[in-house]
């Protein structure tokens, strides 16, 4: 009898800002793999996420909202990671919410090369009360361009995803597994730790703050099962400082409390967690800073 055939291949996980890409890739690999918020633009690195099933491999890269608006070399950055990932995949998933198509998802679907296949996914499916009204925008899309699947997920919850990696599954081409069967991510600790600290600052921080964040790992050292991360997080301005650190330093402690405790959870071992702020006027225009912290 022949060999069952074995399938792997690396699938996009695009869209505009916000409709649940990373929500999406952490579901689909089980993991908190990718940093998720309320707040547009969370996501500004490509990381991929893995998932080994008998028989496929998925490697699920997730990618920054596409933004119609470049208005720093940031946002540029962050468009052309969306264009790199899309240039060497094997197919596409292209998120939407299921409650509307906009013209900002329209823009972001102008950017799929017409030769990959793809399918679309229309999330938030839990916070949609007349299923009826999904009719009509399965329609609209199918019209915009030609999908293998229109296929309706909560990421969120869960729900409806084996459906959509038997979907995906069949778009990829036969191949060999690319990485271990129980890895989770082509992305390093270190990069993680940076993750992590970044997601907290988006969800415990207002509506500007954030924007004006970044952070770099200065150093992490093992000792035994101890992770030892020292961080800086830039701001723009003095003011901004002021309320990431908070009165006292409570708002920064809770800050570093929160990451430390999903590192700890993803990592397996203690992690000590050291974070300094610095003032850094101008970072997201600056290109020698933006490589730097490797955008
Ligand atoms: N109700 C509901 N909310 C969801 C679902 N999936 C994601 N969300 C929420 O939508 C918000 C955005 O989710 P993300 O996964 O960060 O979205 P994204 O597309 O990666 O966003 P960017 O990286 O900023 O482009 C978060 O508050 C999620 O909790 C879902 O299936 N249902
Ligand atoms: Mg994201």
């Amino acid at each position: 009898m022949a060999d069952p055939v074995h399938r792997s291949g690396h699938v996009a996980i695009v869209g505009r800002p916000s409709v649940g890409k990373s929500t999406l890739l952490n579901a689909l690999v089980g993991a908190r793999i990718s940093i998720t918020s309320r707040k547009p633009q969370t996501t500004r690195h490509r990381v991929a996420g893995i998932r080994t099933e008998p028989g496929v491999q998925f490697v699920f890269v997730d990618t920054p909202g596409f933004q119609a608006r470049e208005a720093s070399k940031l946002n540029a950055r962050l468009n052309r990671a969306v264009r790199d990932a899309l240039a060497d995949v094997d197919a596409v998933v292209f998120v939407v919410d299921a409650a509307r198509v906009t013209e900002a998802d329209r823009a972001v679907l102008a950017l799929l090369p017409a030769s990959v296949p793809a399918i679309a996914v229309l999330n938030k499916m839990d916070a949609v009360k007349d299923k009826r009204s999904l009719l009509p925008r399965i329609a609209e899309l199918a019209q915009l361009r030609e999908f293998a699947a229109i296929v309706p997920v909560s990421a969120e919850r869960g729900t409806d995803l084996p459906a959509l990696a038997q979907a995906i599954a069949n778009l990829l081409p036969e191949g060999p597994a690319l990485y271990d069967g129980d890895a989770l991510t082509d992305r390093d600790e270190r990069f993680l730790a940076g993750e992590f600290l970044r997601e907290k600052i988006f969800r415990l921080l207002g509506d500007e703050v954030p924007y004006s964040t970044a952070v770099m790992i200065d150093s992490f050292e093992h000792e035994g099962d101890l992770r030892r991360i020292r961080a800086t997080v830039l701001v723009d301005k003095p003011g901004q400082r002021a309320i990431l650190v908070g009165r006292d330093g409570a708002r920064m402690k809770e800050i570093a409390t929160k990451a430390r405790a999903d590192m700890e959870s993803l990592f397996g071992g203690k992690v000590f967690l050291d974070v300094w702020v610095r003032v850094k006027s101008g970072w997201a225009d600056s290109d020698a800073m933006l490589t730097r912290l490797g955008y």
